[in-house]
């Protein structure tokens, strides 16, 4: 628990020092700039009759606040913590200049038992006209520990520290999930699909595949969770975006 606690301490004194840039030898800095996206035009001929009889659809991120710049505003906190060992759970904003300003921070210490620390939003975006729905985020992970991290193993619910999971209704009107992690300490056989591995004390972005691609297709986003699942973890998100383009 000491390392736990230290890597805490040792992040509280990152953020507090705005803007801190961790300098390690050899460790690759993450990108310089990650903008927001913004609403573009649809650069495809669309049919007149079939625009005239499709609602509008929004175009570029639809989730609220996805920077943070308004802390936790348009977010549903999400603070799971199992009777064995509640531990102790964190989610709110942190200040970092280069980001905007604030970002999102979650934490959990625990006795070895997994919980989560995120955020939820729930769009209920039809999506069945879209071309494109994608998944956006950034990811800074200081600690983590767990027995599943990296989410090998099928029968414990995936760990990692930063982690965004899309909840949608399916063409054929089934409930489906999609999710993907971002790690810093993999367990042997973790799921290379699933979870990217970076490295602690750097900025990792994802994009998503286009998950109008998977089967059976959404039709409609219902929920989207960025989070830390684990026994321990210490991250910062930012830039939580669902990306649409219609
Ligand atoms: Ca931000």
């Amino acid at each position: 628990m000491k390392r736990a606690a230290a890597a805490v301490v040792a992040a509280a004194l990152c953020i507090l020092a705005f803007g801190c840039k961790p300098e390690r030898a050899g460790v690759p800095q993450g990108p310089k700039e990650w903008s927001a996206p913004t609403g573009g035009a649809a650069t495809t001929p669309v049919d007149a009759t079939t625009a005239e009889q499709v609602p509008p659809l929004p175009s570029g991120n639809v989730l609220s606040n996805g920077g943070f710049e308004a802390g936790l505003a348009g977010w549903e906190v999400w603070d799971q913590r199992p009777k064995r060992s509640p531990g102790n759970n964190v989610i709110e904003t942190a200040r970092w200049e280069e980001r905007g300003g604030q970002v999102l921070h979650i934490t959990r210490t625990s006795d070895r038992d997994g919980g989560a620390s995120g955020v939820v939003q729930r769009p209920a975006l039809d999506v069945s006209g879209a071309k494109s729905v994608k998944v956006r985020y950034l990811a800074y992970v200081t600690y983590e520990e767990g027995g599943n991290v990296g989410g090998g193993d099928p029968r414990w619910f995936p760990e990692g520290a930063a982690q965004v999971r899309v909840y949608y209704t399916a063409a054929d009107g089934s409930k489906q999930e999609w999710y993907h992690g971002i790690c810093i300490a993999p367990m042997d056989g973790y799921d290379r699909e699933r979870f990217t591995v970076t490295k602690d004390n750097v900025w990792t972005p994802y994009e998503s595949p286009n998950l109008m691609d998977l089967t059976p297709r959404p039709v409609r986003i219902d929920e989207v969770r960025f989070y830390g699942f684990g026994w321990g973890f210490n991250a910062l998100m930012d830039d939580c975006f669902l990306i649409v383009e219609r």
